[in-house]
């Protein structure tokens, strides 16, 4: 090789390596708001319709913010910074509220509610310029959010017309964090929330934070654990919470609390905590007032009660209604809102399925106007899937809110990939067959809360892919019939590559990933076989849990004489929680799904299923299935090893590679354990597990994340 030819290749090779040299090392801080160059071409139609941004001065702090993140992103994604203000031009990019809106701008502005935004070409004053429309300074933000993102997704950026109105007022972030900074759940390093340090410190990740909620529209974050210490309500806490406020504010994102029911017990030295005791009543008033002088907009109070330990308004003789009434009459001349959660099981229930409905039903109609019932997407926890709850559709006179976990406890935490748009979507469009209007789940609830994935691992979410369940939780949030393959396709193009194949393989393994963790971990409506804790990997076994219901063999059933819960008329009868018509169909084994199957039904390993096997054949091909899948998925992201950057595509391919491993333990752990349960023979050609049941039994995982102890 001639020297120079040498010199040039030991250049390139610096560059590659060296950060300051080459393009950026992707670590995945950036998110979804990378603003990498785009490709040549897209690059002068980004440019061409990003002469100038126009906004109205002086410009509240969210506007300020919004004007940033156009020059930012335009600048970023086309090398070329747009001039901010000055004469109209062609090609600007005009942020116009009622007020402010240029002559010659006509808009339904009515149409676009408080917090929507029309991004729309037009011709103003003879030149042509892109309009992003609000009523509201934070509708401008997610207006110029929106604008960059039609920009990185490929949109016809001249012939722009896309109006877009959140269907659901709140759209929040729950966090799981400790005051200690651990997290519940939590597989991404520590809390972002440096409690010692706040107030004084404002960390520059808070903002960051609140620019990824804004970018899809999420408008709250609850900043501790549903688990709640008492302290976290006291003043020196307060005052760090209205620090994160007083930066999320120009973002549109508010703070919001979990409230231990207990507190005027714990804080107050009250002899009672019950919620219709009139010092009891005064206590709760008096904190809501000192939480409002220190946050005016702050959002509201979530309660976990009568839940795990958790105290409530049961301990005192009262219903759930009057623990929350009581918050909600403290928070009311505020306008904050009580999100008080449906995740409840009696000690002695008989079917813990049923718990959730039998307890909040019956109090549909009895909660006060600012009470938000939060009920998880299934009636059990976040299983890998579950069918929706029953008491979405079933509470028509109380406001509800859907709550999904983002940090995958119950799907390989944050080392297996499993893109959570599609149980998003799933539960969304799940048809109640309640009658009153559109009966879909996304139609019955007022609030979406997702719990959140994120920590101070430098990517937040813990893994690269995870950080896609963030998006999608955002997205659907605000639009609950966007689909989720078109929403993994929008998030890969930002946060991965735009090379139209590589963004299709890869959407592909994203569509394909929920199910393949179905598959390997609980097939057929398989649930709750997870280790003891932690719930890390599989222990279908285990049998000697102090309460009946947190035993995977109390969910099921697996006997000589079959496997799966009659929840059934015959059975627990939880079915016949759902609308009539749903219940009679999930009634009966021949016309509930598949996927739902075992759920709903014990069945003799002998029966017959749709694709011609039997039961115990079929649920040996799922687990083989699921194992498959998870190769086919470390396949094609090899393929895409190209379009993607080394370091971010090796850190998701050796993660794939602890996912293949993990999904072949799940395999061979389940199928050991029902095969020594059903005693018969593996179907034939079936590869035999690789270890001995008692060997999968043996392993601990004293350490295991998200979990003390
Ligand atoms: C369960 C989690 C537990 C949470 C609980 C909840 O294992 O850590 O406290 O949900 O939602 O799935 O309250």
């Amino acid at each position: 090789m001639k020297i120079w030819a040498r010199a040039l290749a030991g250049w390139w090779l610096a560059a590659l390596l060296h950060p300051a040299l080459g393009a950026p090392v992707e670590d995945g801080y950036d998110l979804w708001l990378r603003y990498r160059p785009l490709p040549a071409a897209l690059q002068q139609a980004v440019a061409a319709r990003a002469t100038q941004v126009l906004a109205p001065a002086p410009g509240s702090a969210s506007v300020q913010a919004a004007v940033q993140e156009l020059v930012r992103g335009v600048t970023g994604l086309t090398g070329r910074a747009p001039r901010v203000g000055g004469p109209l031009r062609p090609g600007a990019l005009v942020l116009a509220t009622p007020a402010t809106a240029p002559s010659g701008l006509t808009l339904a502005w009515a149409d676009l509610g408080r917090e929507g935004y029309w991004l729309r070409s037009e011709r103003l004053q003879g030149r042509r310029v892109t309009v992003i429309a609000a009523n509201s300074d934070v509708g401008l933000l997610y207006g110029s959010f929106a604008w960059l993102r039609a920009a990185q997704t490929g949109a016809d950026l001249a012939r722009l017309d896309e109006r877009s109105v959140p269907r659901l007022s709140l759209r929040l972030l729950n966090h799981w964090d400790n005051l200690d900074r651990t997290v519940e759940r939590g597989y991404a390093g520590a809390s972002i929330w440096d409690w010692w340090k706040l107030p004084a410190l404002r960390d520059a990740r808070y903002t960051d934070y609140a620019r990824a909620n804004a970018s899809l529209g999420i408008n709250g974050a609850v900043l501790n654990n549903v688990n709640a210490k008492a302290e976290s309500l006291t003043a020196p806490y307060l005052a760090k919470a209205a620090a994160l406020a007083d930066v999320w504010r120009p973002y549109g994102v508010r703070v919001y609390l979990s409230a231990r029911f207990s507190a005027p017990k714990e804080l107050g030295g009250l002899p009672t905590a019950d919620p219709l005791d009139p010092a009891v009543r005064a206590w709760w008033q008096a904190k809501a007032d000192e939480i409002y002088r220190l946050i005016p907009d702050f959002g509201g109070l979530l309660v976990k009660a009568n839940s795990e330990g958790q105290p409530g308004p049961q301990e005192h003789g009262r219903s759930h209604a009057d623990g929350a009434n009581m918050l909600a009459a403290a928070l009311a001349p505020h306008g904050g809102v009580v999100l008080w959660r449906a995740f409840v099981y009696e000690p002695e229930a008989r079917d813990r399925a049923a718990q959730g409905y039998a307890e909040f039903q019956p109090l549909d109609g009895r909660f006060a106007p600012n009470v938000i019932v939060q009920v998880k997407n299934g009636p059990i926890d976040f299983q890998p899937r579950e069918p929706f709850h029953p008491l979405f559709g079933a509470m028509p006179r109380t406001p509800l809110a859907l709550e999904v976990q983002l940090t995958k406890e119950y799907l390989g935490f944050s080392t297996h990939l499993a893109y959570l748009g599609p149980l998003f979507e799933e539960v969304l469009r799940a048809d109640t067959h309640h009658t009153a209007g559109d009966p879909r789940v996304s139609r019955q609830i007022s609030a979406m809360a997702g719990v959140a994935n994120i920590g101070t691992d430098r990517n937040w979410c813990g893994s690269h892919m995870d950080c896609a369940n963030w998006y999608a939780f955002g997205r659907l949030a605000w639009d609950t019939d966007l689909g989720a393959e078109a929403v993994a396709r929008e998030w890969i193009r930002q946060t991965f590559t735009t090379e139209p194949r590589a963004v299709a393989d890869i959407g592909v393994l994203m569509a394909d990933s929920r199910e393949a963790v179905v598959d390997y971990m609980t097939p057929l409506g398989l649930h709750h076989l997870m280790g003891t804790g932690h719930h890390h990997g599989p222990a279908p076994w285990v049998d000697n849990l102090e309460r009946a219901d947190w035993n995977p063999v109390y969910f099921h059933r697996a006997a000589r004489d079959g496997i799966g819960f009659d929840r059934s008329p015959r059975g627990s009868n939880a079915v016949g929680q759902y609308a009539p018509a749903l219940a009679a169909r999930w009634a009966d084994p021949a016309t509930t799904p598949e996927p739902l199957l075992l759920w709903f039904h014990h069945l003799p390993w002998e029966h017959r299923m749709a694709s011609g096997r039997t039961l115990w054949a079929e649920l040996v091909a799922r687990y083989d299935r699921g194992v498959e899948r998870v190769a086919a998925m470390r396949t094609r992201w090899a393929g895409v090893r190209d379009a993607v950057d080394a370091r971010r595509h090796a850190e998701v391919a050796a993660y794939l590679a602890v996912q293949e491993d993990e999904a072949r333990w799940w395999r061979d752990a389940c199928v050991a354990y029902f095969q020594s349960v059903s005693g018969l023979p593996l179907p034939p050609g079936t590869r035999p597990p690789a270890e001995s049941l008692e060997a999968y039994k043996s392993r601990r995982f004293r350490f295991a994340p998200g979990h003390g102890g």
